[in-house]
Order: C-alpha cells, then sequence, then structure tokens
C-alpha cells in the first residue's frame, strides 16, 4: 500500500491547526502509521528541500521550516500520494481550490500550512529521513472493511 510523508509546517502548529490537518486526512479513510512532533535542523532542512538549493525563495524557506516545531507524518491507502496532494491544493494558497487546506486557511506561498511528497520516489526518500522503521505501525484498523473493498 502506499505511504506519503506529510508535514504540518511551523504556521500550521502555530496556528493549531493540526487536528484540521489530521481530521482531513483521517476522514478521508487514509491511515496514519507514523507521527511525531520536532524541530528540524538547519542539516535536515537542507536534506529535504536539496532541490531547491540556488532558487531565490531557498533561503526563506529554510528559515521558515526550522523557525518552529513541526510534526511529521506518514499516512497510508490507495494512491496516498496523489490523494494528499490534491488534499493539501496547489503551492500557492491563491491557486489553490476551494477546500483544500492551503486555499481553506492560506493566503501566502511562504505560508503554506503543510507539505507532501511529489512522487513514489520523493515519498521513498522523505520517509527515511524522517523516520526509522521501528516508528512506523504497521496496524490493523476496525474500521478498514467499511472504508476498502
Ligand atoms: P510543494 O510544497 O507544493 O511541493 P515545491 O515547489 O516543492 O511545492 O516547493 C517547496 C516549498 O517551497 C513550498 O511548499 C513553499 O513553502 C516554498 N516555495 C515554493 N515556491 C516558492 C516561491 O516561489 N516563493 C516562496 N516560497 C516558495
Ligand atoms: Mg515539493
Amino acid at each position: 500500500m502506499e505511504r506519503t510523508l506529510v508535514i504540518c509546517k511551523p504556521d500550521a502548529v502555530q496556528r493549531g491547526l493540526i487536528g484540521e490537518v489530521i481530521s482531513r486526512l483521517e476522514r478521508r479513510g487514509l491511515k496514519l502509521v507514523g507521527m511525531k512532533l520536532i524541530a528540524i535542523s538547519q542539516e535536515l532542512a537542507h536534506q529535504h528541500y536539496g532541490v531547491h538549493e540556488g532558487k531565490p525563495f531557498f533561503e526563506n524557506l529554510i528559515r521558515y521550516i526550522t523557525s518552529a516545531p513541526v510534526v511529521v507524518m506518514v499516512w497510508q491507502g490507495p494512491g496516498a500520494i496523489a490523494l494528499v496532494r490534491r488534499t493539501m491544493g496547489s503551492t500557492n494558497p491563491q491557486e489553490a481550490a476551494p477546500g483544500t487546506i492551503r486555499a481553506d486557511f492560506g493566503l501566502y506561498i511562504e505560508r503554506n500550512l503543510i507539505h507532501g511528497s511529489d512522487g513514489p520516489e520523493t515519498a521513498e526518500a522523505e520517509i527515511k529521513l524522517y523516520f526509522t522503521p521501528e516508528e512506523l505501525v504497521d496496524w490493523e484498523r476496525s474500521t478498514d472493511r467499511w472504508i476498502s473493498r
């Protein structure tokens, strides 16, 4: 089953929106298999966002993601990667579709509340970056038979 990394970014944590994000993903039917509150170090931030190094917003992005604690999570389900991306909305909240997390709670691209892996390779690499295998829990959910076929 597909897994994806989700981060409630510092603004989501500071604004008390952790529960809102979790609730939306839970209601969607996805299963939470890992979660922790952490402070992202400079080194981890550079590893995670290395692909954006050199872009004009890079330094600001590093400052943003390291500015306060974040909640990192792994969510599992069929097509979880794309499903989370659609639930998040476009990178720029101004362009995100109404009903998405970024549209419902965001105004600026620099404060867009949530991260979600953008493909199978990045999901695998990002999950490894934040979680050891022992920190991920493979569990049976009693509601699964009402959610899956
Ligand atoms: P994503 O988070 O929707 O996958 P990416 O293009 O991977 O978007 O960018 C990573 C993060 O970098 C964004 O979520 C946002 O926080 C920040 N970012 C991306 N583009 C810009 C920009 O043009 N200005 C400022 N920040 C940006
Ligand atoms: Mg991205």
